[in-house]
C-alpha cells in the first residue's frame, strides 16, 4: 500500500512539474456567491438545495471543507480575496460600503487581477464589486480589463429593506465606468452576468485569462429569472406580482430556488470552458463571500457576521483536471487570501515584495495533499481580533473566551478552556505576535473626500 502511495505521489509530482513547465499557463475562474451558507450545496450535505453541477464539479475536483474567507461580511471578505491580505491590514475590516462612500480599496493595493495582468492575462469581472464606488476605486482601476455589474449590493437602492430612513440613489448597473441602467430588473442579474462570463471565455480562449464572477445573490432580497421559480406556491407568486417596493420576507422563501440558478450558472461556465477547448487547463473555484443570512451553515454554528465557523468557513469546490486529483474531500485549512499567491506562482507572475501578503501558496495542499501553510488563522469582528484557529484548536477571545476542538466539535458547543490552558496560551501567543505584525505593517483604505453617488445624471 505504501509503495502504491509513493508511486501515486511521484506521478502527481511529475504531472505537476509538467503542468508548471508547460507553455500554456492555466486559466483562472473564481465564482464567488454572496451570503451562501456552508450547507447550501448538495455536496456539503444540503438536502434542501439542488446543485447537481457543483456536486459534479466536486467529484471531478476537490471539496474543500476548511476553506475560510477573511471577513464575515461582504466588503472585508472581498478586500481579502483581491489583495491576499487580511482586511484589517488593508484598512477595510470595519464594515460594508454604501452608495457614495468616501472609502474604497486603496488604488495602491495590488489586486489579484493586477498581478495576473502583469503576467499577460486577460482579466474580466462580471458581478458585484463592493470595494468602493468612486471612479478611482472601481474594478477597471484595479486590474480588470472588463467590468459589467454592480458597484455594491443590490439592496442598496431606494427600497432598502422597506426602510424609509435610507435614501439611497437608484441601483446603478455598470459597464466599465459608465452607469448603463438604473434600477435594473434584479430578477435577471444572474442570467446576464452568466452570459457575460460565457462570452468572455469565448473571446479569450486563445490566451491566458482570469475570470471573476461574484454573483449578487443569494444575498437578500432574493431574485431569480422565471425558469428557476419552480415549486413556488400560487400565494407567493401572487404576492411577488403585487409587491410595492420589495417584499423581503416573501422573497426569503425562494432561497432554495436561487441556489438552483447559481448552480445553472456554474454549469454554463463549465460547459463554455469545455466547448472552447480550455476545460483541462482551467482552475475553477466556487466559494461564498461569507456565511448565510438565510441559508444553512449546519453543522457549523453562526452565520453572516459571526466569528463562529458559520460566518467564515464557506462551501468551496475547486476543479483543475490538469493539476488537482479528482474526488478529494480536503479538510486542510486554506483561505481565500491564498488564491492570489497561488495563482501568481502558476502564472509565473511576481508577487509584490514591498508589502505583507498574508495568503500562502496552497498548490502543494491541493495537488499533493500537503499540510496547511497557515500556522494560525485569525477571525475579526469588524476591527477587533476575536478568535484564532491553529490546527484543530480554536480560541475565542475576550469576555466570552472559549476553546474548542474543531476536529471533535465542529459546532463549537463544548468549551474545553479549563482543561487545556496550555493550548489557549499558545494560541494567545499567535494573536499577540500577529497584532504586533499588523500594527507595524498595515496599509490605509482609499479615501475620497469629494465622494459622490453614482447615478446616470452625474456621469
Ligand atoms: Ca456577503
Amino acid at each position: 500500500m505504501k509503495i502504491v502511495c509513493r508511486i501515486k505521489a511521484l506521478l502527481l509530482t511529475l504531472l505537476l512539474t509538467s503542468v508548471c513547465n508547460a507553455a500554456t499557463k492555466p486559466n483562472f475562474v473564481i465564482i464567488f456567491t454572496d451570503d451562501q451558507g456552508y450547507a447550501d450545496l448538495g455536496c456539503f450535505g444540503g438536502d434542501h438545495v439542488k446543485t447537481p453541477r457543483i456536486d459534479q464539479m466536486a467529484k471531478e475536483g476537490a471539496k474543500l471543507t476548511s476553506f475560510y474567507v477573511a471577513g464575515n461580511v461582504c466588503t472585508p471578505s472581498r478586500a481579502a480575496l483581491m489583495t491576499g491580505s487580511y482586511p484589517k491590514r488593508v484598512g477595510l475590516a470595519g464594515g460594508v460600503f454604501l452608495a457614495g462612500d468616501k472609502n474604497g480599496l486603496n488604488s495602491d493595493e495590488i489586486t489579484i487581477a493586477e498581478v495576473l495582468k502583469s503576467a499577460g492575462y486577460a482579466t474580466g469581472m462580471f458581478g458585484k464589486w463592493h470595494l468602493g464606488d468612486q471612479l478611482e476605486f472601481l474594478p477597471t482601476r484595479q486590474g480588470f480589463d472588463e467590468f459589467f455589474g454592480l458597484p455594491y449590493s443590490h439592496d442598496i437602492h431606494p427600497y432598502h429593506g422597506n426602510d424609509k430612513k435610507y435614501k439611497f440613489p437608484p441601483l446603478p448597473l455598470m459597464e466599465m465606468e459608465t452607469v448603463i441602467e438604473e434600477e435594473p430588473d434584479a430578477d435577471y442579474l444572474t442570467k446576464r452576468i452568466t452570459e457575460r462570463a460565457v462570452d468572455f471565455i469565448e473571446r479569450h480562449k486563445d490566451e491566458p485569462f482570469f475570470l471573476y464572477v461574484p454573483h449578487p445573490v443569494p444575498h437578500r432580497p432574493i431574485h431569480m429569472s422565471p425558469p428557476f421559480m419552480v415549486d413556488v406556491s400560487d400565494a407567493i407568486q401572487a404576492k411577488l406580482k403585487n409587491e410595492e417596493g420589495v417584499d423581503y420576507k416573501t422573497r426569503d422563501k425562494l432561497y432554495n430556488q436561487v441556489i438552483g440558478e447559481i448552480d445553472w450558472s456554474v454549469g454554463q461556465i463549465l460547459d463554455a470552458l469545455k466547448a472552447n477547448g480550455v476545460d483541462e487547463n482551467t482552475i475553477v473555484i466556487f466559494s461564498s463571500d461569507n456565511g448565510p443570512k438565510l441559508g444553512k451553515a449546519k453543522p457549523l454554528s453562526g452565520g453572516k457576521g459571526s466569528v463562529f465557523e458559520g460566518g467564515q468557513r464557506v462551501p468551496t469546490v475547486i476543479r483543475w483536471p490538469a493539476g488537482i486529483p479528482a474526488g478529494q474531500s480536503n479538510s486542510t485549512l486554506m483561505t481565500a487570501m491564498d488564491l492570489l499567491p497561488t495563482f501568481a506562482k502558476l502564472a509565473g507572475a511576481e508577487l509584490p515584495s514591498d508589502r505583507v501578503i498574508d495568503g500562502k501558496d496552497i498548490l502543494p495542499v491541493l495537488a499533493q495533499g500537503g499540510v496547511t501553510p497557515h500556522e494560525a488563522f485569525f477571525y475579526f469582528n469588524a476591527n477587533t481580533l476575536t478568535a484564532v484557529r491553529s490546527g484543530e484548536w480554536k480560541l475565542h477571545l475576550g469576555k466570552k473566551a472559549a476553546l474548542y476542538n474543531l476536529d471533535e466539535d465542529i459546532g463549537e458547543k463544548v468549551n474545553v478552556l479549563k482543561s487545556h490552558p496550555e493550548i489557549a496560551e499558545q494560541l494567545q501567543a499567535y494573536v499577540a505576535a500577529f497584532e504586533t505584525n499588523l500594527a507595524k505593517n498595515s496599509r490605509p483604505a482609499g479615501y475620497q473626500a469629494d465622494a459622490k453617488t453614482l447615478t446616470k445624471r452625474e456621469l
